[in-house]
């Protein structure tokens, strides 16, 4: 290879911060987040630098963003895999978000991100990308399925180079700096605000069912909807936006703050202000309007949690629901908390114990004395081999409708007396004929081989 050949893991990197400019002249409110967070994470490396980055090194955490993308039929679909396999980011995990409680939306989703440790930490960039069913007949009839059809197959959200370069980045794991130049350009013109005219009769009738199909079929584009800065304490970050004036939704999507181990994924978000679209009215005249659809999010990262693990966590939540449902005064966050500290193991050491979270493995430098423990829960729990906790790098399905759900006027409408057409993570990778990782699958595999490797290295020593 020249010197000049930009690699995928680059490409990533410089894609990731070309859109982070992208947004931040778009959303003004974005770059005070991104200030904000920096802030946020500065103050926790100064309080403690080892807890700070327990989850990862604090240039990868200022570096992470994830965007949010809404695209309309598998053929869209799959062209966005290709785009993001250019920068070695795959679809993992599938997220069906119409039967999700407060507010169902008609989309499945996945998130194209990179599945290796090294690529993981060398850039983390993630794209939630949600599809549209039109097909499922809880939210759109017959009638409205086909023109809804009709109007993003007449579209094309990618131009053809775009997808040319994409493929050969991806069989070439790069691109030489002429051609990565251009690939960046048009990926990201690819995801900016568009100005094509929306047909006001259009996006209503959609607007009406869902401001979210609304979003994806009643416009000619596909943009970027957040992107979303990860910070060390997002507590600090709710209270410190505020200060700035800036409204934040009501509260903090997904576990509660606590004294234990952070889980999963916390968010929370602000909704962006009105943008100026150019409209096409009903008498055919086009003039200036407004929309209101994207916003502003933050997230706090945590552990990845086993399937048992997750059970936990899903019981802890249903009960946090149910003593919400008796007690409606109370605040959330204290009974959340309360919740939490009689269910969930208060130490990493008790979490892996109890087969809860993802660890990796290190085997000490300095091992102890004597005769070598028999079996490897031994060799942690006896100070020979050190637990290291996996980053959570997927999505909530709950906090995802949550956080759609808060960002929209209407609550939209729908029938549930109707059948929902099926579909799950098969189904997704036969329509965009790549295969849809399942996170844990991902988690337990890098845990699986850092065992083994412990397992060599002290069988050499
Ligand atoms: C995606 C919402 C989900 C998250 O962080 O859970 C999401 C969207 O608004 O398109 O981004
Ligand atoms: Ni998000």
């Amino acid at each position: 290879m020249t010197s000049t050949f930009v690699d995928a893991t680059t490409l990533r990197a410089r894609f990731a911060a070309r859109l982070s400019e992208l947004y931040g002249t778009e959303v003004p409110a974005y770059t005070t987040l991104v200030e904000v967070s920096q802030e946020v994470n500065r103050r926790a490396m100064e309080r403690d630098p080892e807890t700070a980055q327990r989850l990862g090194s604090i240039d990868r955490v200022t570096a992470e963003r994830h965007g949010a993308i809404r695209v309309g039929s598998p053929v869209e679909l799959a062209q966005v895999a290709r785009v993001f396999g250019a920068l070695g980011m795959y679809p993992t995990g599938f997220y069906d978000l119409r039967d999700a409680a407060p507010q169902p939306i008609p989309v499945v989703s996945t998130a194209f991100r990179p599945t290796e440790r090294d690529e993981l930490a060398a850039n983390p960039f993630r794209v939630f990308t949600s599809m549209l069913v039109p097909e499922d007949r809880r939210f759109f009839d017959e009638d409205l399925e086909q023109r809804l059809r009709g109007f993003i197959e007449a579209r094309r959200l990618f131009p053809e180079e775009l997808l040319e370069l994409a493929d050969r980045a991806e069989v070439e794991q790069g691109l030489d700096a002429p051609s990565a130049d251009r690939f960046l350009e048009l990926a990201s013109a690819s995801f900016a605000l568009s100005d094509d005219p929306v047909d006001r009769a259009w996006y209503g009738e959609l607007e009406r069912i869902s401001g979210v199909a609304a979003d994806i079929g009643g416009v000619t584009t596909t943009h970027i909807n957040h992107l979303t800065p990860r910070v060390l304490d997002i507590d600090d970050l709710y209270r410190s936006m505020e200060e700035r004036g800036i409204e934040m939704i009501d509260r903090i999507q997904g576990p509660p703050r606590w004294e234990g181990p952070d889980l999963l994924l916390r968010q929370t978000s602000f909704r962006a202000l009105s943008e100026p679209r150019v409209f096409r009215e009903p008498d055919g005249s086009v003039g200036e309007g407004e929309l209101r659809v994207r916003f502003g999010e933050v997230e706090a990262r945590g552990i990845a949690l086993t399937p048992e693990g997750r059970d936990v966590y899903d019981a802890a939540v249903a009960e946090v629901d149910r003593r919400c449902a008796e007690r409606p005064d109370a605040a959330r966050q204290e009974i959340a908390a309360q919740v939490w500290a009689e269910h969930i193991p208060r130490t990493e050491h008790e979490l892996w114990q109890r087969g809860l979270a993802f660890f990796t493995y290190r085997l000490r430098d300095e091992i102890p004395e004597g005769p070598v423990p028999s079996t490897f829960e031994a060799l942690v729990d006896d100070g020979w081999v050190d637990l290291e906790p996996i980053v959570y790098e997927d999505f909530l399905p709950r906090s995802a409708a949550g956080i759609f759900a808060s960002n929209l006027s209407g609550s939209g409408s729908m029938d549930t007396g109707q059948g929902g057409a099926e579909r799950d993570a098969a189904w997704m990778s036969r329509q965009i004929g790549r295969d849809v990782r399942l996170p844990e699958e991902l988690y337990s595999a890098e845990s699986e081989a850092s065992r083994e490797a412990v397992l060599r290295e002290l069988a050499r020593r």
